[in-house]
């Protein structure tokens, strides 16, 4: 299949996922066209099947805000005639299903179909999406695919809830790629760089916005160091970082604390992390959750959104409420303080994500692209 790639090409995991998607399907001989801004940070081309059409925009004295939805839209629509693809498929309602509805509309007027997909990821329902500015544009894009589906159940039901929907939303969970995991071996899984041995390693990844809550991570870091020797690593960047840094510095625990900003290295990370610490204030799914307890690593988590879809209550980690600091950090302790149980939390971590991985869930984004290919439209 001639299948186009539409996503934020950051470190989001939006974007991850769409490109782990991309380069998995490729893999399996579909000829793959990433249409983006910029070349998705885990992209790496040693595939022919894989393709990059970069969006380009171009500066006028006019422009307040340079038109996106415009430029991807006439890309799209030059991509899709010029390699004849079969369907597109757009990771983030905003602004990738509008743009990706208006390139359909243009090649209508050529005779030409494009099925579109659109992925509903989070944020783009839960938090911008739903805002009043965007919502009307925003229902209309979903209403206008040709088959929409949302990465979690909590999303599906909060996609119905906050919109007037009429189309079946699928679900297709997040998945993970266990022969990338497979790759890190004990030599190059450096931990004696960032840790004594005396010490467990936590951490969290994420792009720091508010929604991720960072001061709960450092909050609850405080109380578990003051009985288990330990190191967090802060890993990513965003609003939220400098917040985190000074509360860190204000309750005397920065020497043990290592912002490390953006990396590409997130699996030598987490290969010898102990403990993986999520307290979002919202979470469709939980992406990097998912990758850490892939690389072993249980997960001390809120019970929002579409976390308890992931994280097993007592199994593979912990879930509290939003903002319980004091049940968090009990929870970790709990889980860190014990040679025997640690290891148990790892193994069901581990055993566990691998329901989720890119051999159970791409045989479902497969089985769709043939659905819509054989009736779309
Ligand atoms: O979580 C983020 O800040 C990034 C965001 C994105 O859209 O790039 O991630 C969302 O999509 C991921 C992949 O489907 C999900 O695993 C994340 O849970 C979801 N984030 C939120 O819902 C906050």
């Amino acid at each position: 299949m001639n299948l186009g790639i539409v996503c934020y090409p950051t470190y989001g995991g939006s974007g991850v996922l769409a490109t782990e998607l991309g380069m998995a399907l490729a893999h399996k001989g579909h000829n793959v066209h990433f249409i983006t801004s910029h070349q998705p940070v885990r992209l790496n081309f040693l595939n022919p099947n894989l393709h990059f059409h970069e969006v380009f925009l171009e500066d006028y004295p006019l422009f307040h805000y340079q038109p996106y939805v415009l430029a991807l839209s006439s890309k799209l629509a030059e991509v899709v005639e010029k390699y004849d693809l079969d369907i597109v498929h757009v990771h983030y309602a905003i602004p990738h299903a509008y743009a990706a509805y208006m390139a359909k509309q243009m090649l209508k007027q050529k005779g030409i179909n494009l099925p579109i997909v659109t992925t509903l990821h989070g944020t783009d329902i839960t938090l911008v999406g739903s805002h009043p500015v965007y919502k009307t544009a925003v229902e209309f894009s979903i209403n206008n695919s040709d088959v929409v589906t949302s990465v979690s159940d909590s999303l599906r039901r909060d996609t119905l809830r906050l919109f007037n929907i009429n189309k079946e939303i699928d679900v297709i969970h997040n998945f993970v790629d266990f022969k990338k995991q497979k790759d890190i071996n004990d030599e190059d899984c450096k931990r004696g760089t960032l840790a004594n041995s005396d010490e467990k390693i936590i951490t969290h990844i994420s792009n720091f916005r508010p929604v991720k809550r960072v001061l709960d991570v450092i909050l609850t870091f405080n109380e578990i160091q003051k009985s288990i020797p330990s190191k967090l690593l802060m890993v990513g960047d965003g609003p939220d970082r400098e917040k985190a840094e000074i509360l860190a510095k204000e309750l005397g625990i920065k020497k043990n604390i290592l912002f490390m900003g953006k990396s590409d290295e997130i699996r030598e990370i987490l290969c010898f992390s102990d403990l993986f610490l999520l307290p979002s204030e919202t979470e469709s799914f939980g992406l990097a959750a998912l990758e850490a307890m892939a690389a072993r690593t249980p997960v001390i988590s809120t019970n929002t959104g579409g976390l308890p879809e992931l994280n097993v209550q007592g199994e593979t980690g912990f879930l509290s409420d939003v903002g319980d600091i004091s049940e968090m950090s009990k929870k970790a302790v709990f889980i860190l303080k014990d040679e025997e149980r640690l290891k148990r939390f790892k193994d069901n971590a581990f055993d566990h994500a691998h329901k989720f991985s890119l051999e159970s869930i791409l045989p479902h984004y497969e089985e769709m692209y043939r659905r819509v290919k054989e009736n779309c439209c």
